[in-house]
């Protein structure tokens, strides 16, 4: 850990000019608390940013790559055993456990505060702590929230840089005000049995502890942008969630917008940043990206529809898998300043994953530092990237951003997705019946779990909207708060559901998915626009299958009627499995969710 002076380097390394009482007295309390050495107020000016990519580089934090092929990137290796999000650590900390409800890791607030005290006290003896303002939203949007996170990690102030809009900016929006998140973090001894990740709603703070890894300690982003906005916006009558937003221009020019939860890992990056097949881009299709991960969505008060913004500046996407074909724009967005994260290193300076080009390299240094050959990788099973690999890079960096990003007024949303990750019973797509049977679908999404958190992978758990590891309350209140939306709306998004990931019996996905999900996405913008016709079904609406373009795939009608079959005893086992949830929510089940229920088992 850097012992260094900051200050010699980025100077002026002193507090803003009229800096904020609140901010001040709060610094000050942790600087009591943590007892760093040295203290750097972050700018976010470029200067500031090369200067501290220089000394994390001096300490060994970050690897300069070849900067003629990938000019300003840096490849970061995290401890081994801080690759993930740590779901089991994380607690959402209230007076009683009724807050946080049955899907959450609960803390009795002033146990978590003594328990956290004790593990900052002096942890940051012999480190610089940054001190990193940000704004989550495009400035001025009224949904836009201040945070300032207290950080001894290098890499988590250079990524914060990315992820939001950093620096002074920060101290603009926020004024004289004292409303903004407290996000206090220490890398401790990077020690799992001592890793916590606490979150304050009533306080409107987050104490992070232990880990460096991108969800844990980048607290922009799940912390704030997910588990405090979405307390907030339950408090506030408006909704975070765990959704990419993208754009789809259709070739008369109209552009509908699409929100859609997919649960991490599960190819939420890939559909936002989807490059149509050469045919629909003749027709003048054309897909622009919002956002990624997140978004925060309102009812416009003037035309009562749901509107929303991206709070997040970057991408903290996966790697592996990603390569040219499969994300033309990701691949973009990692050509230059953009950190690597636990990825292979060439000897040349590049870098590599699996599956970036067909054949992996001769020879090269994998994500543990170690020396890989493809024979060494037969031998031991050992992997060059790990399968949680990722890229930080700057929204800016994306070809098909869309031109409304920034906008604080956002976007109208004109339909939601929900979508899992599921091999097996889950046809490819169908729409909801309406608003209130959407949230049931929506509600009961279940998919396999993946890479992006510790603990078992491929196994079906319920992920209500995709939100299940992100909800800072409870969530019965969560589900009402969506059913209750209903009402302030004037006329609402359809709402779909989709499953990229179904399987024959030989194992094999039976829908090719990246670029050709367009054709599922125009059945989609065509339904919102009232030009797409569609049967009703035990589920909800599917299109038949001459409603869906299969011209120049590798499929007929048969394979489609099979990647859209719903079998009436598989769904009722299914039934069976969302009983999971159903318990954890016990007595305190919403009442429209025992309805909607309802009427699915008469449909079967
Ligand atoms: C992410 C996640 O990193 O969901 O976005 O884990
Ligand atoms: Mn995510």
């Amino acid at each position: 850990m850097s012992t260094t002076v900051v200050s010699d380097r980025t100077t002026p390394n002193t507090p803003p000019a009229g800096l904020n009482p609140h901010v001040a007295r709060w610094v000050d309390e942790c600087v009591a608390l943590c007892q760093p050495e040295e203290l750097h107020w972050c700018t976010g000016s470029a200067d500031e940013r090369r200067a501290l990519f220089d000394q994390g580089v001096a300490d060994g934090v970050f690897i300069r790559l070849n900067h003629q092929k990938l000019p300003g990137c840096y490849l970061h290796r995290s401890n081994p055993n801080d690759v993930a999000r740590s779901e089991q650590l994380t607690f959402i900390c209230t007076p009683g456990p009724d807050m946080a409800g049955p899907t959450n890791n609960w803390m009795e607030t002033k146990a978590a505060y003594a328990k956290l005290r004790e593990l900052f006290t002096g942890c940051m003896r012999g480190r610089t702590m940054y001190v990193v303002p940000f704004v989550m939203g495009p400035l001025g949007s009224p949904l836009a929230k201040v945070g300032v996170q207290l950080t001894d990690s290098l890499y988590v102030a250079v990524s914060m840089g990315i992820m939001t809009r950093m620096g002074q900016v920060a101290w603009q929006q926020l004024a004289d005000d004292d409303e903004f998140t407290r996000c206090l973090h220490s890398l401790g001894d990077v020690n799992p049995d001592r890793r916590y990740i606490c979150h304050f709603p009533l306080d409107n703070a987050i104490w992070s502890f232990g880990s460096g890894y991108g969800g844990n300690a980048l607290l922009g982003k799940k912390g704030l942008a997910l588990r405090i906005a979405s307390f907030l916006g339950q408090q506030q009558g408006w909704m975070a969630e765990h959704m990419l937003l993208m754009g789809v221009a259709d070739p008369q020019g109209q552009k509908t917008y699409l929100a859609a939860a997919f649960p991490s890992a599960s190819g939420k990056t890939n559909f936002a940043m989807l490059i149509p097949p050469e045919k629909y881009q003749k027709q003048g299709w054309r897909i622009t990206t919002v956002g990624d991960d997140i978004v925060w969505m309102w009812v416009d008060p003037q035309t009562g529809r749901l509107r929303a913004i991206n709070p997040e500046a970057g991408y903290f996407g996966v790697v592996p898998g990603t390569n040219w074909q499969t994300n033309p724009n990701a691949m973009h967005c990692m050509t230059h300043d953009t950190i690597f994260t636990n990825v292979g290193l060439l000897p040349d300076g590049d870098v590599w994953w699996e599956g970036k080009t067909d054949d992996p390299p001769a020879e090269c240094i994998d994500w543990l530092g170690e020396k890989w050959t493809p024979e060494i990788g037969k031998e031991t099973g050992k992997k060059v990237a790990h399968a949680n690999s990722r890229f930080t890079a700057p929204m800016t960096n994306n070809p098909a951003l869309d031109e409304s990003a920034n906008d604080p007024g956002g976007v109208p949303v004109n339909a939601i997705v929900f979508g899992g990750r599921r091999s097996k019973t889950i046809p490819l797509v169908y729409q909801a019946f309406n608003w209130m049977h959407g949230v049931y679908v929506g509600a009961t999404l279940g998919s396999e779990t993946t890479a992006a958190a510790t603990g078992q992978q491929g196994v079906v758990r319920r992920d209500p909207m995709a939100m299940l590891p992100f909800l800072g309350y409870n969530i019965r209140d969560y589900l009402v708060h969506w059913f209750r939306m209903r009402k302030r709306m004037a006329d609402c998004p359809r709402v779909f559901h989709v499953n990229w990931f179904r399987k024959n019996d030989q194992g094999k996905f039976m829908w090719p998915g990246f670029g050709e999900n367009m054709r599922v996405l125009k059945w989609i913008v065509d339904r919102c626009r009232g030009r797409a016709y569609a049967v009703e079904t035990v589920l909800g609406w599917m299109p038949r299958v001459k409603d869906i373009d299969l011209e120049g795939l590798d499929l007929d009608e048969d394979d489609l009627n099979a990647i859209q079959q719903v079998d009436i005893d598989a769904f009722k086992m299914e039934l069976v499995s969302q009983e999971e949830l159903f318990l954890k929510l016990a007595g305190d089940l919403p009442k429209e969710m025992v309805f909607q229920r309802e009427l699915l088992i008469s449909r079967l």
